[in-house]
């Protein structure tokens, strides 16, 4: 399913932008120092804070043509660098906001404690309202629904975190049948092209993005508009019951009142260079 694209004409205004001033760059031999001498600084994954991970600039490929109306078409998008969170959410981090602010916890918890043994699984029952606010709090922000497909799925228009075959053993999804939620960064092995866990099931991940059609979306229907949020990523919740097909795709889209929460929903955060 799909978002976003008015931006589209400007990424790849600001990609032509960016390579003239690269090629400039180069004629004129002033990149890689300043002015004075002194190297410039570059992001890297050395840079990036504690559990987050850099993605680097340059255009990927987004959205798809095989399934939902809403995930198509596919296009190319340009985004700057930034850091995304290599893992969900989990409820010890989010205990540490509650305490912080006081903010009512999750349903799913007892006072101020989250159920037990679960302190490393990613907190759920938050609305894009917590989730959203929990990331300013730990100064962040939601990703957007595009940065939240790169993160995922890298440049070369992969399907899944780990290629294009699905695969029930990488990833908590409901053909696993575990029933529940696993502790965050338990499926390595599918981890995305920049080391980013959980990116196909656990849980749903709400992003900052409204559900609106990409550019060139032929197929307009009531739901776009500012009304719904964008969820990325799937959940272990078998959702087959309202025909969703396969949720784990790096392209899906799920759309939501931002006030919802249930046992699928979490998140996680981003964080501009
Ligand atoms: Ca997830």
């Amino acid at each position: 399913m799909i978002a976003l694209d008015p931006l589209k004409g400007t990424c790849f205004f600001l990609f032509n932008v960016l390579f003239l001033l690269t090629a400039i760059g180069l004629f004129t031999g002033v990149t890689g120092a300043t002015a004075a001498g002194a190297p410039k600084s570059s992001p890297s994954h050395a840079t990036a804070p504690p559990n987050m991970t850099l993605i680097p600039q340059g255009p990927f490929i987004m959205g798809s043509d095989a399934r939902w109306p809403d995930e198509g078409p596919m296009h190319t998008v340009y985004l700057d660098s930034f850091y995304i969170d290599k893992f969900e959410v989990t409820h010890i981090l989010y205990q540490k906001f509650i305490e912080s602010t006081g903010r009512p916890a999750p349903e799913d918890w007892i006072g101020n404690t989250y159920p037990p043994n679960n302190g490393n699984h990613p907190v759920v029952f938050v609305t894009w309202y917590d989730a959203n606010d929990f990331c300013h709090w730990a100064g962040k922000r939601l990703p957007t629904d595009i940065e939240w497909e790169k993160a995922a799925r890298g440049t070369d228009g992969r399907w899944f975190p780990w290629g294009n075959d699905f695969d029930p053993k990488k990833a908590n999804v409901p053909q696993l049948k575990l029933g529940g939620t696993t502790p965050v960064g338990s499926f390595p092995k599918g981890n995305s092209p920049y080391g980013v866990s959980d990116m196909a099931g656990n849980v749903w991940e709400w992003t900052a993005s409204w559900y609106k059609a990409y550019a060139e979306n032929k197929r307009p229907t009531e739901n776009y508009g500012e009304k719904y949020r964008v969820l990325k990523g799937g959940s272990w919740i078998d959702c087959s019951g309202y025909h969703c097909g396969i949720s784990a795709p790096n392209f899906n889209r799920s759309f939501f009142n931002p006030g919802t929460k249930n046992n699928g929903f979490g998140f996680r955060c981003a964080k501009s260079l």
